[in-house]
């Protein structure tokens, strides 16, 4: 499996669903890579820096987690690092296929990297950023939903909009 891990993905803004993800795996590899990759098919409220940021802030407390960010495509970004695993969190039956054509698609381009998944917290099984941001966006308590200072990062986006 290897002992370094990147975990990509848009965190546009990072959950509590995230959080649990990249908490759990800082216990099953020596080092995480947290890396924000741009989705083409999302459009995005906060900027690459800003999200890494927030990510920052929220992991701080966890030693052998690094927050990057990466324009290209993550394949490059693992080589980059040396990684031998690719670290996504899965949710529902609904995540798989979306799931199983990223990891075959990396696959394609690199078949000595796996893919570790690993299941949601099952209160967190709902939770996505886009959610997330619906619910602020109409000032509805996300309080449960992403740390304090994700919580006010967001508010101020809906505030300042
Ligand atoms: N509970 C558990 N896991 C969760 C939760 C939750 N509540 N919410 C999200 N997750 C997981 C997701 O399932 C995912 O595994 C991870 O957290 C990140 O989620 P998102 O939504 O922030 O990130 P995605 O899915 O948009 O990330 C897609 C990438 C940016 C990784 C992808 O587009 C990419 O690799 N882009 C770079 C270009 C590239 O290499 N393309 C070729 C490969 S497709």
């Amino acid at each position: 499996m290897g002992k370094i891990a990147v975990c990509p993905g848009s965190f546009d803004p990072i959950t509590y669903g995230h959080l649990d993800i990249i908490t759990r795996g800082a216990k099953v590899f020596e080092q995480v890579y947290v890396c924000v990759l741009n989705n083409s098919s999302k459009n995005s409220l906060f900027q690459v820096e800003e999200r890494c940021e927030l990510i920052r802030e929220v992991t701080k407390h966890i030693p052998n987690v690094v927050v990057e960010s990466y324009n290209g495509l993550l394949i490059d970004y693992v080589h980059e690092k040396k990684a031998q695993t690719i670290l996504r969190g899965l949710r529902a039956v609904s995540d798989f296929e979306y799931e199983m054509q990223i990891t075959s698609m990396n696959r394609v381009l690199d078949e000595n990297i796996e893919t570790f998944f690993m299941m949601t917290h099952n209160k967190y099984s709902f939770l996505s950023s886009s959610i997330v941001k619906e619910v602020a966006k109409y000032r509805g308590n996300i309080s449960e939903l992403v740390p304090e200072a994700v919580e006010k990062a967001l508010n101020k986006k809906f505030i300042d909009a």
